[in-house]
């Protein structure tokens, strides 16, 4: 393979796909070596048909907001590869989305539910629908009317959505009251449900904690732990509180939150009644960060500014894409951060990839660490075809276990000769791998 020729050709395909290129070319770069050692893969062309989604599908979403006003959003599903089981991957609902979003979201989650054990292919959605400051009718309509066009799409051995960004368990049980009523069938189409109608226990935290316990198995490579460290977190939605709660639970202090508006710095730590304040916020659709520093003393609200400025031990970015940049992974750097782990798809940039690993730092891409909850919207799969319910602990357990085997199979495909263990070039080399060769099984499709 010849990564520069094949991204080339991408890029003039795909003009201004800035994302879904720089998901690819970090993929294709770690697992160059491998590939071009296994020739058969390149006699199949598994390359070129893994980087071209297997379908995109498109609709037009009409909706009426409390006014009796007409809007119209797009709305997507981006069927990657479904090699290793059926498509799976959750729905964005953000004035951001596009296609290249999606398509870097849809390509990333086919290695990542690869490396989570569990057969689950690759897929995203979404909609440019911005969910802020509507009312819970408004949202109500707009996932009615956007799974009148998802639902002949999807279902439970074909295509499992799930939340992401914007969509969380509201969302998901609007979605899923209109899916029922078109198809008649209660089943696991959808995971992220509510525990009392087929929702997996741990699965709102799952991300979070999963994300912790990532951190943790790095950790202890170097004897280390959570205890008394001082941790930054960027964003406060599904996966940043849980990865807020989990630090605190295992004895760190959690510096920082953030907004897409600035970031709270709290000495104090962020726990307890705290979180629950936000996430009483959050239910009621309320913006968190400006009120907590208003609530709680000592806290400081510095506007417009991202948590990486200030010193910690380890820091978990947990908002979105390309939040983390050069000069954010220096000051990390600068200030004694030993361990960054990623709960957001995609947050650090190349540049700062490359000076977490020139400096040597634990670094953990979101495709293995933030896969607790996709592994965990598996096990919600299972539950549902089993129809049975697992107690909380059972799930945690398999979410700890998936998360260690998860940081085994990186550290197997990415360490160096000086033992440092490179988990982009591990964690990109596993998932392809078992992909790959449920592609090479099946034949030309
Ligand atoms: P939520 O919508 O619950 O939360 C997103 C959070 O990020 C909110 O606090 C939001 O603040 C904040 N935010 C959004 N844009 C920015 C920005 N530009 N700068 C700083 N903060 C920002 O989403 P999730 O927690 O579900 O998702 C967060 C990330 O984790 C995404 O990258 C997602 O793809 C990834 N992920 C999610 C999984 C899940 O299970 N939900 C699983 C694996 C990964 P505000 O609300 O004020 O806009
Ligand atoms: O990015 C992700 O892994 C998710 N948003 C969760 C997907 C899922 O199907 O649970």
């Amino acid at each position: 393979m010849n990564v520069t020729k094949i991204l080339n050709g991408l890029e003039a395909k795909h003009p201004g796909e800035s994302e879904y290129l720089q998901a690819v070319k970090e993929v294709l770069e770690s697992i160059e070596t491998i590939y071009n050692e296994n020739p058969q893969f390149e006699a199949a062309g598994i390359i070129e048909r893994v980087v071209e989604p297997d379908r995109i599908l498109t609709f037009k979403i009409p909706w009426l907001d409390d006014s009796g006003k007409v809007h119209v959003n797009l709305g997507y599903r981006v069927q990657f590869n479904n090699a290793i089981g059926p498509y799976k991957g959750g729905l964005r609902f953000h004035p951001s989305v596009n296609l290249s979003i999606l398509k870097f979201l849809g390509f990333e989650q086919i290695f990542k539910n690869s490396l989570t054990t569990l057969p689950m292919g690759g897929a995203k959605g979404g909609s440019d629908f911005d969910p802020k400051g509507k009312s819970d009718a408004e949202i109500m309509r707009f996932c009615q009317a956007f799974m009148l066009e998802l639902w002949k799409l999807i279902g439970p051995e074909t295509d499992v959505p799930a939340g992401d960004i914007g969509v969380g368990g509201r969302e998901i049980g609007f979605l899923y009251g209109m899916y029922k009523k078109l198809v008649r069938e209660h089943n696991g189409v959808l995971t992220g449900k509510g525990l009392n109608w087929g929702g997996s226990k741990i699965r709102p935290e799952a991300t979070g904690f999963g994300n912790v316990y990532f951190a943790y198995e790095m950790l202890s490579t170097k004897g280390l732990s959570f205890e008394g460290k001082t941790v930054t977190v960027s964003g406060f939605g599904n996966v940043a509180w849980g990865a807020v709660s989990k630090a605190t639970e295992l004895g760190a202090k959690v510096v920082t939150i953030s907004g897409p508006d600035g970031y709270i710095y709290d000495p104090n730590g962020i726990s307890g009644e705290k979180i629950d304040f936000m996430l009483e916020l959050r239910a009621s659709n309320n913006d968190i960060v400006a009120p907590y520093a208003e609530e709680f003393e000592g806290a400081i609200f510095h506007a417009g500014k991202r948590p990486w400025e200030v010193k910690c031990d380890i820091a978990l970015p947990c908002a979105t894409q390309n939040e983390l940049n050069a000069q954010d992974a220096q000051n990390l750097v600068n200030n004694g951060c030993i361990c960054v782990s990623e709960g957001a798809n995609m947050p650090s940039t190349p540049e700062a990839i490359e000076i977490f690993h020139k400096n040597k730092l634990l670094f953990a891409p979101g495709k293995a660490s933030n896969a607790g909850g996709v592994a965990t919207s598996g096990l919600e799969m299972s539950q549902n075809s089993m129809k049975y319910a697992w107690a909380s602990a059972d799930v945690d357990d398999k979410l700890r276990r998936i998360m260690k085997d998860i940081h085994e199979a990186c550290v197997k495909y990415g360490s160096q000769p000086d033992g440092y263990v490179d988990y982009v070039k591990g964690a990109n080399i596993a998932g392809f791998l078992k992909v790959a060769e449920a592609m090479l099984d099946q034949g030309i499709i």
